[in-house]
């Protein structure tokens, strides 16, 4: 018999009989979407159980990306990394937006801030980072540029949920940050996303835009879109918040297993956490260097050949996608590390359940023991 198929992730699910309740609650009040009571509270426990002051919640991160560059209706040119998923490329290009890519810092995987400044045009209004598998970009370096060319900064914070730095949740950084609450995400609820609001001004404006623009019945202020999230998901996010201090520190468990056990494995390079006072385990990324007898891609297929389904996150690289690879930024030669690193790493499976013969099974792989 062949071993049980392990994915990249897995979503927690809290028993079902817990869900129960909360779909009652909402049979019986018949408000299925629109801002209702369980989209209320979970904006209200999401600030508090992340230490911020507003958010707006969305049915996705891609359309919470999309609504927050209109928020701040930014156009031109806008900065941002190669090394993500695609949907950091794509908010750009559904808002008439040229990304300009620049390369990543070897050590975070994160937009490189010494190389951004020579990519700044005037056509320039806004840097879009990414906070990639949740490890913080250096933001003090990131908030100096813009202030000095006065643009706004949008973290693509996707992987970003639970983690903080010195000063609290890195979420506060930019003028908006956008969290995803995918089924893959540490925190999910099923299909979802978040803008991080700085204040309640933005954020009604930011209601408005989620909700086609109207501000009344008969009053639309602004090209809106139908951003919102529905009563079963919020719902759900509020059963899943009661679990997810054990969620992370079960991921962390595995990222912590995964570090001892691949430690000293020649070729194989674990992805150091930097710049976070607290992680949240969403991704264990490793790359696979020259000394390693297989190639990241060989090592990918022999894990799949023994039902081990790793990922290549960030590969191929957005900036090699066929819609803009023809742009001046897009070349191999403007983005060296991130190219490198794009073919060099893999990300292991990573999530609360995974039981120990499952890591060992894809450490014995790795080790060269099967
Ligand atoms: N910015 C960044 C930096 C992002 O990483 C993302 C999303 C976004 C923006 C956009 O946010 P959203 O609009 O998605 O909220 C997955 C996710 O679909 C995507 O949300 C995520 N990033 C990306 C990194 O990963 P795929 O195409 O790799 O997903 P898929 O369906 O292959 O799933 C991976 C594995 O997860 C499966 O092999 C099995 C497991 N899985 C997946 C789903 C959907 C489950 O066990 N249950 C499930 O329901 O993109």
């Amino acid at each position: 018999m062949s071993d049980e198929p392990v994915y990249v992730t897995q979503p927690y699910l809290p028993p079902l009989e817990e869900f129960v309740p909360y779909l009652e609650q909402i049979w019986q009040s018949k408000v299925l979407t629109n801002g209702g009571p369980m989209h209320q509270q979970l904006e209200k426990e999401l600030c508090d159980y992340l230490g911020v002051e507003h958010i707006a919640l969305f049915n996705n991160g891609t359309i919470a990306l999309l609504t927050a560059l209109q928020s701040l209706r930014v156009t031109g040119e806008v900065i941002t990394t190669p090394y993500s998923f695609v949907a950091t490329g794509h908010s750009l290009l559904w808002n008439g937006i040229k990304p300009v890519f620049v390369d990543i810092d070897a050590k975070t995987l994160n937009l490189d801030p010494a190389k951004i400044e020579a990519a700044i045009t005037p056509q320039t209004t806004a840097i879009m980072p990414v906070h990639c598998y949740g490890h913080p970009c250096d933001v003090d370096a990131i908030k100096k540029i813009a202030d000095t060319y006065n643009i706004k900064i949008i973290y693509d914070a996707a992987h970003a949920f639970g983690v903080k730095d010195d000063g609290g949740s890195v979420l506060r950084h930019g003028d908006l940050s956008v969290v995803s609450f995918h089924a893959t995400k540490v925190f999910n609820t099923f299909e979802g996303g978040a803008i991080i609001c700085p204040d309640l001004k933005t954020k009604q404006q930011i209601n408005h835009l989620k909700n086609f623009g109207f501000v009344d019945e008969i009053t639309v202020v602004a090209p809106g879109i139908n951003g919102k999230m529905s009563e079963i998901n919020a719902s759900f996010g509020l059963l899943q918040l009661k679990y997810i201090d054990s969620i992370i520190a079960a991921r962390k468990a595995v990222d912590e297993f995964y570090r001892s056990e691949l430690k000293g494995i020649f070729g194989i390079k674990v992805v150091e956490e930097s710049g976070q006072t607290t992680a949240n385990y969403s991704y264990f990324p490793i790359l696979v260097e020259s000394g390693y007898p297989l190639s990241r891609d060989q090592l990918y297929l022999k894990l799949k050949d023994h039902n081990i389904f790793a990922r290549r996150y960030f590969f191929p690289l957005i900036s090699e996608f066929p819609m803009y690879r023809s742009m001046p930024s897009a070349k191999d030669a403007n983005l060296p590390v991130a190219k490198g690193i794009s073919l060099r790493v893999l990300c292991l499976p990573i999530y609360p359940n995974i039981t120990i013969s499952e890591l060992s099974r894809v450490v014995s792989i790795i080790k060269g023991e099967k």
